[in-house]
């Protein structure tokens, strides 16, 4: 029992926390999304480790700003040597080993997919 309560309160509050706790880890783990940082010049910054995946795989970015993707891929497999942004025309062979940057300004809030050039490796980059 916490101190000046009665059981029933202690329970309540208890209960309370227990939700709370798990409301928490459920939007934590389920939205696993990185939200980019702008830099002085506005340009939202993100890296995009490409290693038979992306990581981070969900991206969160605001509209009306530059964006800058760089995507350093590690995997050597033929699957991620493309990156395809198919909602703004952008299809880049990704080079192993190499940093390879993407820049656009995406204008209005919107989910936009990105994938691998065959379209089995997926992202999505969220504009808000
Ligand atoms: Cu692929």
């Amino acid at each position: 029992m916490l101190l000046g309560m009665t059981t029933d309160q202690t329970v309540v509050t208890l209960a309370g926390l227990a939700a709370i706790i798990a409301v928490n880890r459920y939007f934590l783990a389920g939205r696993p999304a990185l939200a980019a940082a702008a830099g002085a010049s506005g340009t939202q910054n993100v890296t995009v480790v490409v290693d038979s995946s992306y990581s981070p795989a969900v991206i969160e970015v605001q509209a009306g700003q530059p964006v800058r993707l760089r995507f350093d891929r590690r995997d050597t497999g033929s699957c991620t040597e493309e990156v395809v942004l198919g909602d703004f025309g952008i299809r880049r062979f990704l080079p192993t080993g190499k940093i390879t940057t993407v820049q656009f300004t995406p204008q209005h809030p919107g989910t936009h997919e990105f994938s691998c050039g065959m379209g089995m490796i997926h992202g999505k980059l969220i504009v808000k």
